[in-house]
């Protein structure tokens, strides 16, 4: 049994500049996780289900756990030497650390510390996705919004846990992607896949298929498409929608499959944020050999403008984002 902390240890060879520094914020994230895959297991005893009274900058209502969970991130990281700052989808603004940490500490983070949390109330899988940039601003000046606002390209790690049947924590530092299942008796994760890949086929889509009629008509042709018999492609495709990216996303790495979340007439830019949890996911992805767009580009190679700035995602399989992507520049 190869644990998180020694796994990452043997890794850091793969580093050229490796201090060390990495493998650290990665042991105290996973600290974090497991505090609150221990508060989600007990959500229903201890009367943290539900909404808390507050919502979150972009006025969404936050559950109780949405907000212990990022209180939760943020003293694991904290409590480390290596974050100059956080940026979480719960807070307005950044978090830049005090104690010459703004100034000396190499990376920041970026952080939805409770993905799909609106499933917790009803015991459906949820997650934690994180995602790791060098500070860009140099040694010895303060970090600012700036160096949070990188492409997806430029990460140095990304990851996600999630919280199912199973906790899994699945993580990338570009050098492949590795899956460590939570051992509650031990307290520790554990490397149950290393590289792992998207399966060659995907046979499965995940959208939410209530708002068929706000998609743009690429998106409706292309579930068409998915819904058509021809054996030779095994189509139709399976449906398969749980509503919480990670959940979605973990499911097609290992059967194969795309998830979609397009531009719809409610959220014309798309429902999920291009910093917390497209980029992380997309660079896992790449990593397995699948492939990220927002429909035209790759979702990596986007320059964020603003924090919570929000994109349409599409993430698979190659054959089923390309062919997805053919209807998208069909003229409508
Ligand atoms: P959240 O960050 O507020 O939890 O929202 C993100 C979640 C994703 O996990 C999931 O893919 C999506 O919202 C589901 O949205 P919808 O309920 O509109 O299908
Ligand atoms: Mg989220």
């Amino acid at each position: 049994m190869i644990t998180l902390s020694e796994f990452v240890y043997a890794k850091q060879h793969e580093f050229s500049s490796a201090t060390g520094e990495l493998s650290a914020l990665l042991s105290s994230i996973a600290t974090a996780a497991r505090f609150i895959n221990r508060e989600i297991t007990k959500a229903g005893l201890s009367d943290i289900l539900g909404f808390n009274e507050s919502s979150n900058v972009q006025g969404e209502a936050q559950t109780k756990l949405d907000v212990l969970a990022n209180e939760r991130v943020k003293k694991a990281l904290l409590s480390r030497g290596e974050v100059a700052g956080i940026a979480s989808e719960e807070d307005d603004d950044v978090v830049i650390f005090e104690g010459g940490r703004a100034e000396t500490s190499k990376y920041v983070v970026l952080i939805d510390p409770l993905d799909g949390s609106s499933n917790i109330d009803v015991n459906v899988s949820v997650g934690t996705i994180f995602s790791i940039y060098r500070r860009v601003t140099p040694i010895g000046q303060p970090i600012s919004k700036i160096d949070f606002l990188q492409p997806g390209n430029k990460q140095v790690a990304a990851g996600y846990v999630l919280y199912g049947s199973s906790t899994i924590l699945v993580y990338t530092t570009g050098q492949g992607v590795h899956a460590f299942t939570y051992e509650p008796a031990l307290g520790m994760f554990c490397l149950s896949n290393e590289s792992m890949k998207f399966p060659t086929k995907g046979s499965t889509y995940s959208i939410n298929e209530g708002n068929y009629l706000k998609f743009p008509s690429g998106v409706k042709q292309y579930m068409k498409y998915c819904q058509e018999i021809d054996t030779a492609t095994s189509r139709p495709y399976n449906s398969r929608y749980i509503g919480s990216l990670v959940a979605d996303f973990h499911r097609n790495l290992l059967k194969g499959g795309i998830f979609m979340y397009p531009n719809t007439a409610s959220y014309p830019q798309g429902k999920l944020r291009l910093l917390y949890e497209c980029n992380p996911i997309a660079f896992i992805a790449e990593q397995a050999g699948a492939k990220a767009t927002d429909g035209f580009q790759s979702v990596l190679t986007i320059v964020p403008t603003s924090l919570h700035e929000r994109s349409p995602f599409f993430v698979g399989n190659d054959h089923m984002v390309e062919t997805l992507m053919d209807f998208l520049s069909l003229p409508t």
